[in-house]
């Protein structure tokens, strides 16, 4: 069973791969996609280290100069995906891109990469790497965070990689999406709608992309007049970990300066986590930087405050009391979006279904603050699911029926990498 498996997640990695770069899935995404290459780039370490270091080197050919990676590479035009290239109209950068950013996942890949390669072909191409992983990590910080509070903001849902999430509801209700005109959708002729945004959504999706595309991607217009600028908890904490690993990696090639800028971010994000933390929900949530409100509602994101280093108990026993609450009302953790809050869906992508990667770095984060039973819920629950609906986008925490996309590149990476019982116990 398990070695078959094994094997299917390899061959779906393989046939995603086209050529140096991995899709997420045929059809419904066509293109590389950011932190999607981080993940698979863990798969294919299990099997190919070439292959993997590849992934993130593609994956960085894309930077902007500015230091921005962005969320999709184009590498070719393919119209079964929409908002194609010409929509996001960025134009003289090192390829045809999206305009914004995904949650850097990288960094911590690559240090993963490295522990298990540390020939000194590897250590070469460690050091390009570094370099440029150093320069979207401080575009991270000055475009996304230009006041130095410690948290990172997104400027649009797909930014945060968790597109409708109900945290997005009420900070992109007020967007004016009069101008954005009609435009077809390809996403909904792939997967059942139910599974998928609604067209409000998609309307304010697009409007965003209308702005960014107005202001050039300009990272000062965009903090300063983007009608939507919101401080993430995933982003933040994700970054806070990324930031960590390249710390070590600082410390293992000799840069010394590179290691001083570091520490200054993570000492910062580390005190700036608290404008996240939700008094009245005892729950890390997001934070509107334009209203000025928090969220109502917790999301997975809220459990990846271990991921991220933070061992605090102020924090985490709120949080390990709502990992338990939650814990006891569905099949397959992780959902999404809290079954208590009125705006979860089970089915429907980022409102309530579990995801493979989110479960793979809260259980990472849980295990090591010693939270081991929690943690192997969380890898018992991914292996139930896959073994029962295969390599799904995403799942529903109740039935743990496949939703989405099939064949997934990234649930297919995090099986190999995490969840499959082939892997030796305590492997790096
Ligand atoms: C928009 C590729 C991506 C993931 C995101 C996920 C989904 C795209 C879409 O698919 O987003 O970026 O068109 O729905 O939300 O996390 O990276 O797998």
């Amino acid at each position: 069973m398990s070695l078959h498996l094994d094997e299917a997640a390899r061959s779906i990695l393989e046939t995603n791969d086209l050529g140096g770069y991995t899709i997420p899935t045929k059809g419904l995404y066509p293109y590389q996609w950011n932190w999607d290459s981080a993940f698979v780039s863990l798969g294919f370490a299990r099997f190919s280290l070439e292959r993997a270091w590849q992934e993130i080197e593609t994956l960085m050919e894309g930077q902007w100069p500015d230091g921005m990676v962005p969320h999709i590479l184009f590498r070719k035009d393919d119209p079964s995906y929409f908002p194609g290239p010409s929509v996001w109209g960025t134009h003289g950068k090192p390829m045809p891109s999206s305009g914004h950013s995904q949650p850097p996942v990288a960094a911590t890949a690559v240090r993963h990469i490295y522990e298990l390669d540390k020939s000194p072909a590897a250590r070469e191409r460690l050091k390009v790497l570094f370099r440029k992983l150093l320069k979207w990590h401080r575009w991270f910080h000055t475009a996304r965070d230009p006041q130095g509070l410690g948290v990172i903001a997104v400027m649009h849902p797909w930014e945060s990689g968790r597109d409708n999430l109900p945290d997005w509801d009420e900070p992109t209700k007020q967007i004016d999406t009069s101008s954005v005109g009609t435009y077809q959708r390809k996403d909904t002729s792939h997967v059942d709608p139910t599974m998928r945004p609604k067209k409000a959504d998609y309307d304010r999706y697009l409007a965003l992309v209308q702005f960014g595309r107005e202001h050039n991607w300009d990272p000062y217009a965009i903090a300063t007049n983007c009608p939507f600028f919101v401080a993430d908890p995933a982003m933040t904490f994700i970054l806070l970990r990324a930031d960590r690993d390249l710390l070590a990696l600082a410390k293992e090639l000799g840069e010394d300066e590179a290691a001083t800028e570091l520490e200054e971010w993570i000492a910062r994000t580390e005190s700036g986590i608290s404008i996240l933390w939700n008094e009245d929900l005892q729950a890390f949530t997001v934070f509107d930087l334009r209203s000025g409100t928090k969220g109502d509602g917790i999301s997975s994101a809220s459990f990846l405050a271990p991921y991220a280093g933070i061992s605090n108990p102020q924090y985490i026993e709120p949080m390990l009391a709502h990992f338990d609450r939650i814990a006891s009302q569905v099949t397959y953790m992780m959902p999404s979006y809290d079954p208590d809050h009125e705006a979860f869906e089970p089915m429907r992508y980022w409102r309530g279904p579990v995801w493979g990667i989110l479960n793979y770095m809260i259980a990472k984060g849980l295990g090591e603050i010693g939270e081991d039973s929690r943690a192997a819920r969380m890898r018992d629950d991914t292996a139930a699911l896959i073994a029962k609906s295969g390599f799904a986008e995403y799942f529903n925490p109740f039935t743990g029926d496949g939703a989405g996309g099939s064949s997934f590149s990234w649930t297919s990476a995090i099986w190999l990498d995490w969840v499959t019982p082939t892997r030796t116990a305590g492997e790096a």
